[in-house]
């Protein structure tokens, strides 16, 4: 027997959950999500469960996102049911995390991508280690920023959350409580210290006690300019915004937007736009909605997890190719 991918326990006054596929980064398989909507109904009317502790194995990786491989392989296949299956019980958990009425503690210290942000990001307290990163990296491979943080992204400070769904920044630990994604910044080697408190005490008031300040943002000296560029309402206008910064940051910027899925630039902009007069549960509806034409009408996801995961080459070939080229009526169609 294979070790299980998700590994719940009772321990102390918590529900505690280890994500356990170390070997690619605990990307959240349909196995592992299902098992996920089991513990949240299960905990969520125990009494003696006072908080959930949720964490990744193997010292590299809280969860690097969702299996989007499986999902290629499906959509190439043409199969939709176990698309729209992984995707509507992936955001149903993200919504039950939101609803879970109790503390939801998620302990990041290694990489945290889309998937894994919308396990930490809707409750909280969510602690962050100087070995932490997170990211929105979809535009990548040609999806979009979902789980949810299309209800998160556009409430962030500024623009803030539009720089990350567009480029990807990685933003460190004390980045992250910076951008407002975490809560608590927590040196790693405090970090089992403090969850033996959590699970013991049964209560958060361990975070308040093992939180510190964390270090100024590394993007503190473009805060202002991130506010003034992506603030623009399209995407080209937003590069336009960049070129006209002059600085080398900003050029940097725009390099790495032109190697984005220009289609997937514009539905993340138009979703985060819709997103921020949206609840949450409209932002998954929309999200869900936008993975029938993103997975199975477009060829840029299949293009974009290609050339990222499977082949791993760093050269997409994007349709079309150049955000110049891109049919606006063909992204609004995308959505509901
Ligand atoms: C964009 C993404 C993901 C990504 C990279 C991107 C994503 C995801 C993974 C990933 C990483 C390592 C693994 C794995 C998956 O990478 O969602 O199985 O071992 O899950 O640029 O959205």
């Amino acid at each position: 027997m294979s070790e299980p991918t998700l590994i719940l326990k009772r321990e102390g006054h918590a529900g505690t959950i280890l994500m356990n596929r170390p070997k690619a980064l605990n990307a959240l398989t349909l196995e592992m999500i299902r098992d996920f909507a089991h513990a949240i109904g299960q905990w969520r009317n125990d009494a003696a469960v006072k908080l959930v502790v949720l964490e990744g194995a193997g010292g590299r990786a809280f969860c690097a996102g969702g299996d989007v491989r499986a999902v290629r392989e499906a959509a190439v296949a043409g199969e939709h049911a176990p698309v729209t299956a992984f995707f509507s019980e992936e955001y149903a958990v993200n919504e039950g995390i939101a609803r879970f009425g109790k503390p939801w503690v998620s302990l990041i210290d290694g990489i945290c991508m889309g998937g894994g942000i919308g396990l930490a990001v809707h409750n909280g307290p969510r602690i962050v280690t100087e070995n932490a990163l997170l990211a929105m990296p979809e535009t990548a491979i040609a999806l979009f920023p979902d789980v949810g943080t299309s209800y998160i992204l556009p409430r962030l400070p500024g623009a803030i959350g539009t720089w990350l769904a567009l480029t990807g920044a990685r933003l460190k630990g004390a980045d992250a409580v910076h951008a407002g994604l975490a809560t608590h910044y927590v040196p790693r080697a405090r970090l089992q210290e403090m969850r033996d408190s959590l699970v013991q005490e049964g209560d958060t008031a361990a975070v308040e006690r093992f939180a510190e300040t964390p270090p100024e943002a590394s993007f503190a000296p473009q805060r202002a300019a991130i506010d003034r560029c992506f603030s623009q309402p399209s995407v080209l206008d937003i590069i336009g915004a960049l070129e006209g910064e002059g600085t080398e940051w900003a050029a940097e910027q725009v390099k790495v937007l032109r190697r984005m899925s220009p289609t997937s630039l514009c539905v993340s902009l138009a979703l985060l736009e819709r997103g921020a007069a949206l609840d949450l549960r409209g932002c998954l509806d929309e999200e869900l909605h936008l993975t029938q034409g993103v997975v199975h009408g477009h060829p840029d996801f299949r293009e974009g997890v290609r050339s990222v995961l499977v082949d791993k080459d760093g050269s997409p070939t994007w349709t079309p190719a150049t955000l110049e080229d891109v049919d606006h009526a063909a992204i609004r169609a995308m959505f509901r």
